[in-house]
């Protein structure tokens, strides 16, 4: 195996006996042959008539490189069958399609076993591309891709889709066994990053069409004395059905890591069971899991490797998978969810083990604070506002993810954190207080909430009469670990965000090439020491 997509890869280079993550070597191959067949519907599709890939086949696109995440799918089994499914449907897109005399393997390759299935694994990883500048952009795109699967695939869960999102997956995925050079793939870079702009506005409307727009909200950290369920990942339908079948159970609801935000939208506030959040990020889980007692029902990816003592309450839905662990099965068409198997579990357990109490506040997307617009602007032209750092992304294990915590600490007076993302567990329950009423951590939700921090950047802009956003005293220190990351950090730099400091480290599949182009052209830096940081502020 060799894998280099999240921050935590082993000595910032690659993991190539096991993941650090936990992920074995033949799962992380059986990922490398399912991405391989993505790209041979892929490339199939750019010579089938327009519309034979978009939908179905990109819809399974996006479907399947959401298992593909870091920490979202462990289960060889369903990884197998995705990977069958793969050729299927590769197939019946070859049947529509004009194919050149000349195709690449993974639109021919077809196994006469299973264990043809395991060899081939063994052979499609990512340094089958040679040259490292091409491999590492062909991997940037590759990991942005795989952040806009995950957020297309939340948006079409409530009924969203945009065939321009497929036909970008066919577009970027066939591109990756084509033979372009640096300038080609670099264009495609920056397509990506138009493309997750265009998906996290989708899965925005989709959220607070279906949801409502979040407000802001305090959300109690401490436990009930019922027994309860908790809820974490991104994807708010599941909150939704798992909320409508506990009301009148006697069985509490809490939320873990990226679901908090859950509960700033106004349609799950009338459960009076959704009892609060319990924890901190998703890294903390295995100690979390332990003293919550009650079942945990996984929806997306940050899942660690499940220890005994939980094994037997713990469940995946969707595209998250782990093996011996039970999974909630899709939703048929137009039906529900079914969790009455957790709901009869956790009337079983013990409630939760109180881990601290008080509260902590959340709900500034865009809606709120661009409401509240008029109040910011004063505050900034009085200089009670002297500006606002975007400490946005992911948390991680990293000892030098201390600094966001840090920053938050030694923030000089007059300034405001903007955030999404677990990357808030840093910080979020430090108490900052508040600047004429605004809280000094405005959080706007979940990393795809990034987008809000993006729509409140450019109507400052606006609001200020300025020509460009980076006039703005807007400071970036963006934390990153898995794809998602990838796609947000690719969002803010097509938008045209200079001067980002990112952490704790620089990505391992950057090259040093494709390094130095990306900081020279957007000026993006490494994370500064905090002391530093601050300091540039004050
Ligand atoms: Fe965190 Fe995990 Fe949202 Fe990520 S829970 S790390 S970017 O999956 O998704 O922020
Ligand atoms: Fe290593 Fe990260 Fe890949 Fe896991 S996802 S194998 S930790 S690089």
């Amino acid at each position: 195996m060799f894998c280099m997509q999240c921050q935590e890869t082993a000595k910032n280079t690659g993991c190539t006996v096991k993941g650090v993550c936990g992920k074995q070597a033949d799962t992380a191959q059986l990922q490398d042959l399912l991405l391989f067949t993505l790209k041979g519907i892929a490339f199939a599709g750019e010579h089938a008539p327009a519309g034979v890939y978009e939908k179905e086949a990109g819809f399974f696109t996006i479907k399947a490189l959401f298992a593909t995440i870091t920490n979202a799918n462990f289960d060889n089994v369903k990884l197998t069958s995705l990977v069958k499914e793969a050729l299927n449907i590769r197939e019946s897109v070859k049947a529509k399609a004009a194919l050149p005399a000349q195709t690449p393997d993974c639109v021919t390759w077809t196994p006469a076993s299973d264990a043809e299935l395991d060899a081939k694994a063994a052979s499609v990883g990512i340094l089958l591309e040679t040259n490292e500048d091409l491999r590492s952009l062909k991997e940037l795109i590759t990991y942005g891709l795989k952040g806009i699967a995950a957020y297309a695939e939340h948006a079409a869960v409530l009924g969203y889709e945009d065939d321009a999102i497929y036909s970008f997956a066919k577009e970027a995925l066939a591109a990756t066994v084509k033979d372009l050079g640096m300038e080609q793939l670099i264009a495609l870079v920056m397509k990506t990053g138009e493309i997750a702009v265009t998906t996290m506005a989708l899965l925005d409307k989709a959220n607070t069409t279906s949801y409502g727009s979040p407000e802001p909200t305090e959300v109690n950290i401490g436990v009930r004395k019922n027994p309860g369920i908790l809820i974490s990942g991104h994807d708010l339908k599941d909150l939704q059905e798992l909320l409508e079948q506990t009301e009148g159970t006697g069985v509490d609801v809490y939320t873990h890591s990226e679901m908090l935000p859950g509960h700033y939208y106004p349609a799950f506030k009338k459960y009076s069971q959704f009892a609060g959040n319990y924890g901190g990020s998703w890294w903390h889980q295995d100690k979390e899991f332990e003293t919550f007692n009650g079942p945990i029902l996984m929806t997306t990816n940050c899942i660690v490797p499940v220890k005994d003592s939980y094994k037997e309450r713990i469940f995946t839905t969707g595209m998250a998978g782990y093996p011996g662990v039970k999974h909630i099965a899709d939703r048929a068409k137009g039906g529900k969810k079914d969790f009455s198997e957790i709901i009869a579990l956790a009337k079983k357990c013990a409630a939760p083990v109180e881990l601290e109490t008080g509260k902590i506040i959340g709900g500034f997307a865009h809606g709120t604070v661009l409401s509240i617009a008029d109040k910011v602007i004063e505050a900034v032209k009085s200089g009670a506002v002297k500006g606002f750092i975007v400490m946005a992304g992911c948390d991680g294990r990293h000892k030098t993810r201390s600094h966001y915590t840090e920053v938050a600490e030694k923030l000089p007076e007059g300034y405001i954190i903007l955030t999404a993302g677990c990357a808030k567990y840093r910080y979020n329950k430090l108490n900052l207080g508040t600047i004429g009423g605004i809280p000094r951590v405005l959080d706007a939700g979940q990393c795809n909430d990034s987008y809000s921090l993006a729509v409140i950047a450019l109507k400052l802009k606006e609001a200020f009469g300025l020509d460009d956003v980076n006039k703005l005293p807007i400071y970036y220190d963006v934390a990153w670990y898995e794809q998602k990351a990838v796609t947000v950090l690719l969002a803010l730099l097509y938008l045209g965000v200079k001067n980002i400091h990112l952490g704790p480290t620089l990505p391992a599949f950057l090259s040093p090439a494709v390094a130095n182009f990306i900081v020279e052209q957007f000026k993006l830096s490494p994370v500064k020491e905090a002391d530093e940081f601050v300091g540039m502020l004050a």
